[in-house]
């Protein structure tokens, strides 16, 4: 009998029975940083009898590289709308069986229908959270009157000359994007005249941008290192709830707004568990407190009504529509975004 018992396990170990795949019973989840509660990880280990090991990259652009050059397969990653059309067309993607997400009709129709821009027909991507770019203050160190209209135009402000104080993401689509913003023109466009516009601007802010770079700011403007940083609402406003002496906003010209989506990779070796992890994720209990964690707009529309008001009613997550009318979504390109990343590296190496 013991023989049988034992003969029994190890072909289960071997065959990868037991509900967690061949890869035994750990999931490989590649996310941004700051993008998860901690507690629904622990929750699902818990419940699935299994391991799910995180690591976390603050652009696009690094997750891509990561994913091509390593070795590591990911199960499941976030990538903006963007790289989705990106990775797809790269035949990276697995194509969803939404048969096996039973909480996906929690999903908002029309943050659905906005995804089929860079997905068509949602095939590959569930969205995971949406949002927008703005700019972050230090109250101590920045005068009121350099933020008084709200506008891209602190990031040049005279106030700022010869202090290195300012930083901006590691993120040609966002960086360009907002001085294109600022230009008016659209995020996505690269005509030679909106370049030439774009060029002008980010000369002028560059003056005052002493780094590049993603992660730095979420700790530098709390503690005075820097004192003004483009960066994503959610990590901001995360930011402000222990740091009085943060403020943020939205440009009054309008901002880039993007949306995130779980994917599950081609080379997952645990996909069955990848689909318990994005249907644990879209329950609308656990997407709320998600949202709540993040500070990030969802598009969980049944997570959305178990919000309180006063989180649904800050327009610092959910903007009114007059507002949103003026941003724009970060779209795939093709090629055309090889002008934006020639303008980016050329300002930075400037
Ligand atoms: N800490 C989470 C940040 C998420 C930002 N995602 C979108 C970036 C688009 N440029």
């Amino acid at each position: 009998m013991k023989k049988i018992l034992l003969f029994a396990l190890v072909l289960s170990v071997l065959l990868g029975i037991g509900g967690c795949g061949k890869r035994g019973n750990t999931l490989y989840v590649f996310n941004w940083s700051d993008y998860i509660d901690p507690d629904l990880i622990k929750e699902f280990e818990r419940a699935n009898n299994c391991k799910v090991r995180e690591s976390t990259y603050d652009s696009n652009e690094n997750m891509l590289t990561k994913v091509m050059s390593s070795r590591q397969a990911y199960d499941i990653v976030v990538p903006s709308g963007d790289h989705v059309s990106i990775m797809q067309r790269q035949n990276l993607l697995e194509p969803l069986d939404r048969s096996k997400l039973k909480n996906y009709g929690n999903l908002d129709p029309k943050l659905l229908a906005k995804a089929s821009s860079f997905d068509p027909g949602n095939l590959y991507s569930v969205p995971y959270f949406w949002g927008l770019t703005g700019l972050i203050y230090n109250i101590k160190q920045v005068p009121p009157d350099v933020v008084a209209t709200q506008s891209w135009s602190a990031l040049g402000d005279p106030f700022f000359e010869g202090k290195q104080k300012i930083t901006m993401l590691e993120d040609a689509r966002e960086v360009v994007g907002a001085a294109l913003i600022f230009a008016g023109f659209d995020p996505n466009d690269t005509s030679p005249q909106a370049m030439a516009e774009a060029e002008k601007v980010l000369l002028v802010w560059d003056k005052n941008i002493t780094q590049y770079d993603s992660e730095s700011f979420k700790t530098e403007v709390a503690n005075g290192t820097t004192w003004l940083a483009q960066g994503y609402n959610g990590d901001a406003l995360q930011r402000m709830v222990d740091h009085a002496d943060l403020g943020f906003y939205l440009p009054v010209e309008g901002t880039s707004l993007w949306m995130d989506n779980m994917v599950i990779m081609k080379s997952s070796q645990n996909k069955e568990l990848a689909y318990k992890f994005i249907d644990f994720l879209l329950d609308a209990a656990n997407a709320k407190r998600n949202a709540e964690y993040t500070q990030y707009p969802t598009p969980n529309l049944a997570a959305y009504q178990l919000l309180d008001d006063e989180i649904k009613a800050n327009l610092l997550i959910y903007p009114d529509e007059a507002y949103l009318q003026k941003c724009h979504m970060i779209q795939f390109i093709g090629e055309r975004a090889g002008a934006i990343d020639k303008l980016f590296e050329q300002i930075r190496m400037n």
